[in-house]
């Protein structure tokens, strides 16, 4: 162990400059900051399993590189996850590609991927800052990541849905496990006593052919399993609502046994996020968020939205 450190700090000491590494080189190239020559030979990174890999998630720094040597791949952490290096072929088999379809954050700056449809697609505005004294809950973030989201509010007492439609996308050169998620929270505006309740949903509603034909996976709703009425939560909570498109379509809602009205949930009781997985990789894959609420004061805020191959 001494020997290779005096090893290494010789091979250090001896080709760095400007803060450069070269290995069989005294000459790094001016590009890099390692430079490792051989004609005869390659360079191993780190071979971890794909336990070791999951560990390493929570502690990976943006461009970290190793080899998964269970699933046989070459993995970089893009700072959020990992993604799938060398097989950017796409096409069939083994060479579909994993990663980021599409996301929709309502930022400024984003490119807008979506319309607006259904019932009143006016009712869609975007949110920013929090909510006040006279809200509920109050002092909450009216959006998830950056500093929108996309709220629906409206006395729509129709029963019908309004829609975020997005872009159909060619998703065949994708694995066929496809997950589509938001983050989801649901506010009383000028109000202390509103929120939401069993007639005021979400839905995942996922088309495979391009917008013709939509199949409802996920209906969430507001008040909970007992008796509760106008129900309110912001992103702080931490609940999940999921499905997976092979399965029938469910609904959810909170598991708070609490009755009577004008009750905010937190904690794993405030479902923030909700999924549908196991998407298969279409075509022509069209997948739309439904919205309804039925007074002026509920708010349902949309954000974070990702269309992802696992
Ligand atoms: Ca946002
Ligand atoms: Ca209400
Ligand atoms: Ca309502």
């Amino acid at each position: 162990m001494k020997k290779q450190l005096s090893l290494l700090t010789f091979i250090l000491m001896y080709t760095t400059s400007f803060a450069q590494v070269g290995i069989n080189t005294s000459n790094p190239h001016t590009s890099s900051a390692l430079d490792v020559q051989s004609d005869t030979k390659g360079l191993i990174v780190p071979r971890l399993t794909s336990t070791a890999v999951t560990s390493l998630s929570s502690s990976a720094s943006e461009g970290l590189i190793v080899f998964d040597k269970d699933q046989k791949k070459f993995l970089g952490w893009d700072g959020t996850k990992w993604q799938n290096l060398g097989f950017e072929g796409g096409g069939s088999g083994s060479s579909l590609l994993t990663g980021t379809i599409f996301t929709q954050s309502f930022e400024t700056g984003d490119s807008v991927n979506y319309t607006t449809a259904g019932f009143a697609p006016s009712s869609f505005n975007f949110t920013s800052g929090s909510t006040v004294t006279g809200d509920a809950p109050s002092s909450s973030s009216l959006f998830s990541d950056g500093t929108r989201g996309f709220g629906y509010s409206n006395n729509n007492s129709s029963g019908t849905n309004s829609y975020i439609e997005f872009n159909t996308v060619d998703a065949s050169t994708y694995t066929n496990n496809i997950t589509f998620s938001f983050d989801i929270a649901a506010f009383s505006i000028g109000s202390t006593s509103n929120g939401v309740e069993n007639n005021d949903v979400v839905t995942i509603e996922v088309s495979t052919d391009g917008g013709a034909n939509y199949n409802t996976k996920l209906t969430l709703t507001g008040g909970n399993s007992s008796t509760a009425t106008n129900t309110r939560w912001a992103f702080s909570g931490s609940g999940i609502g999921t499905n997976s498109y092979s399965s029938s379509g469910i609904t959810v809602a909170s598991s708070s046994t609490a009755t009577g009205s004008a009750i905010t949930l937190t904690g794993t009781q405030a479902i923030t996020k909700l999924s549908v997985t196991g998407i298969p990789n279409s075509s022509q894959l069209k997948v739309r968020i439904g919205t309804r609420n039925n007074a002026a004061t509920e708010l349902w805020v949309v954000d974070n939205v990702k269309l992802q191959a696992l």
